[in-house]
């Protein structure tokens, strides 16, 4: 088994490492239970959701969901930042690869257990791209307009911060934000913009979709205005 890259560890989110030979076995422990808790929402739009299996409710704010061409598709990398660049997909599966196992909490109350999840972790998109002195936060647009959220550089860096394009096993579903979603365990669900196309790096945290409804924009698990 191949080390992770930093030989990190850590807390609630389990643990991340570059795949390398016996990541199956060691997953093969991982509880498959899924929890679902589904409160009521203080605000209508996050009761749409359609429920599939596993504990997710699908939440979108458009009419329909984006569309993934594989030949098309570009991630872009702008803003303040000394390099900016875009990924096609085959050059996004040749980043650095990380799995995670971690908990995923909607504000409103659902819960879903251990998501695996395989990605690039957002710190290393973010350095590759050189953020000028002033940048001090990324915002994370949708193609789903105009849902967007936006990270302070600090929260961005965090390891478990991913950009996701595998959930448990498969790559990541059209209703989840194919081919790829942000995924920031500490923080609610509405942080984890679906169908990411575009990070801009800019000088300040800037509301997202939700925060705009009245949600805070440090949404910390446990920890701000939510439940
Ligand atoms: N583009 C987009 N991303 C989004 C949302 C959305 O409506 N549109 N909803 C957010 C909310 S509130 C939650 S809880 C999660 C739900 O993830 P899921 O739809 O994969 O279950 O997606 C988040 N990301
Ligand atoms: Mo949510």
């Amino acid at each position: 088994m191949r080390s992770t890259s930093d030989g990190r560890l850590f807390g609630r989110a389990g643990f991340i490492g570059v795949v390398g030979a016996g990541i199956a076995t060691l997953f093969a422990g991982r509880p498959v239970q899924r929890v679902v808790d589904a409160a009521a929402s203080p605000l209508s739009g996050l009761t749409n959701g359609i429920a599939p299996a596993g504990g997710w409710r699908i939440y979108t704010i458009a009419p329909t969901m984006p569309t993934f061409e594989r030949a098309s598709w570009k991630l872009e990398v702008d803003g303040l930042v000394r390099q900016p660049y875009a990924l096609d997909y085959e050059q996004l599966r040749a980043l650095p690869r990380v799995e995670q196992v971690s908990t995923f909490h909607c504000v409103t109350g659902w819960t879903v257990k251990n998501v695996h999840w395989a990605g690039v972790r957002v710190q290393d998109i973010v350095r590759r791209a050189q953020p000028l002195p002033d940048a001090s936060a990324l915002r994370f647009v949708s193609a789903e307009i105009p849902y967007e959220d936006s990270l302070s550089i600090q929260q961005a860096m965090l390891p478990d911060v991913l950009l996701a394009y595998e959930m448990d096993g498969e790559p990541l579903p059209r209703p989840h934000g194919a081919p790829l979603r942000l995924v920031i365990p500490d923080m609610y669900g509405y942080k984890n913009v679906k169908w990411v196309r575009r990070i801009e790096l800019t000088r300040s945290v800037e509301p997202g979709y939700w925060e705009l409804n009245g949600y805070d924009t440090n949404a910390w698990v446990g920890r701000s205005n939510g439940l």
